[in-house]
């Protein structure tokens, strides 16, 4: 039977990092027939290329059709595999999860190094740690995929306003990604805790909180979006030892380096949901595959301070395991 519970080591590892891999959790044939329907997709709706421009993930210029596959069982049956074990995490139930959402991550292509990233506003060949730009989910970013004139006029939301947090995000991989540089998803290690700090410190300074609150801009010099707090950013790259990394004209800044994930097919990973995150460009021979689903604990309102201030708030099996009152997840009475 597959394990149901995550150990105190493991939920304890999950608070100091912001993200927990799990091995072998998601039966094999499970993954196998999301790649095949991925594929049969990609064959009979082909792409979609809607959208110039790409992050430095380097996986949204060109993606399939996938909007009702993301639906279907053949994909949010993946994410049952890992419920028990999130829900033991969180100390309760989770929100009815109404679809996954399908990552490729072509091989990288000369031109790709040319094509302005639109989180940065600068070139995708100008970003260190192989084109790693994390970010955060969950905040406005009506520019991303469009970087055209009339996408950057649309207005952005009220400072404070239009913060979609969430609680965990799950990452299935549907191909191997055991090496380095295949479009691995790459984590910021330990940057919820850090972009909890940010949001304490805008609280503190009488907020709002996220872009555009104190010492928060949107964009950065270079037309870019900020999406997580830019100290975050110098405090993770000076813990790392990072050099400066001058990015575009007049963004010059810390760049920190992120954690590859190596994952085979059958693994999963929770991630906090404010750890920054993004995929390394693909320098291997296949197309990575990946779906990401984005989960809300049942009690779950987006925008509310007391998550966004504390990164532990939603977690209560976690906080149990760290006070030391369970035993191998199990909360004593
Ligand atoms: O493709 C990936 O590994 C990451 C994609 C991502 O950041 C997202 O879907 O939010
Ligand atoms: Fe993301």
């Amino acid at each position: 039977m597959a394990r149901m519970l995550l150990g105190d080591g493991e939920l304890q590892r999950f608070a100091q990092d912001g993200f927990l891999t799990l091995r072998g959790v998601v039966p094999l044939e499970l993954v196998r027939a999301a790649r095949r329907s991925v594929n049969a997709s990609l064959g009979s709706a082909g792409m979609r290329n809607d959208s110039p421009d790409r992050t430095s993930s380097g996986n949204t210029r060109v993606r399939g059709d996938f909007d009702a596959l993301g639906q279907t069982p053949v994909i949010t049956d993946l994410l049952a595999t890992v419920q028990p074990q999130l829900e033991g995490a969180l100390g309760s139930p989770i929100q009815p999860v109404q679809s996954g959402q399908i990552r490729l991550c072509w091989p990288a292509a000369d031109v790709d190094k040319t094509i302005v990233d639109i989180d940065m506003g600068v070139a995708n060949g100008e970003i260190p740690y192989n084109g790693w730009n994390g970010h955060t989910d969950g905040f406005w970013n009506a520019v991303y995929g469009q970087n055209s004139p009339s996408a950057r006029a649309r207005e952005a939301p009220a400072p404070g306003d239009g913060i979609h947090d969430f609680s965990c995000l799950v990452a299935i991989p549907l191909s191997d990604q055991r090496q380095r540089d295949i479009g691995n998803l790459a984590l910021l290690r330990g940057g919820h805790s850090m972009v909890a700090a940010g949001f304490r410190s805008q609280r503190d300074r009488g907020g709002p909180l996220g872009p555009g609150g104190p010492g928060w801009d949107r964009f950065n010099p270079n037309g870019g979006l900020e999406l997580y707090h830019p100290a975050v950013r110098n405090l993770a790259a000076e813990e790392d030892g990072a050099n400066p990394a001058t990015v575009g004209e007049d963004c010059e800044r810390l760049w920190p380096v992120p954690t590859q994930l190596l994952m085979a097919e059958g693994d999963a990973v929770l991630v906090h949901w404010a750890t920054p995150h993004a995929a390394v460009r693909n320098l291997g021979p296949d197309v990575r595959y990946m779906c990401i689903f984005r989960v809300r604990r049942k009690d779950h309102v987006p925008g509310m301070q007391e998550n966004l201030c504390d990164e532990l708030a939603q977690w209560d099996g976690v906080r149990a395991a760290i006070s030391g009152r369970t035993i191998d997840g199990v909360a004593r009475l």
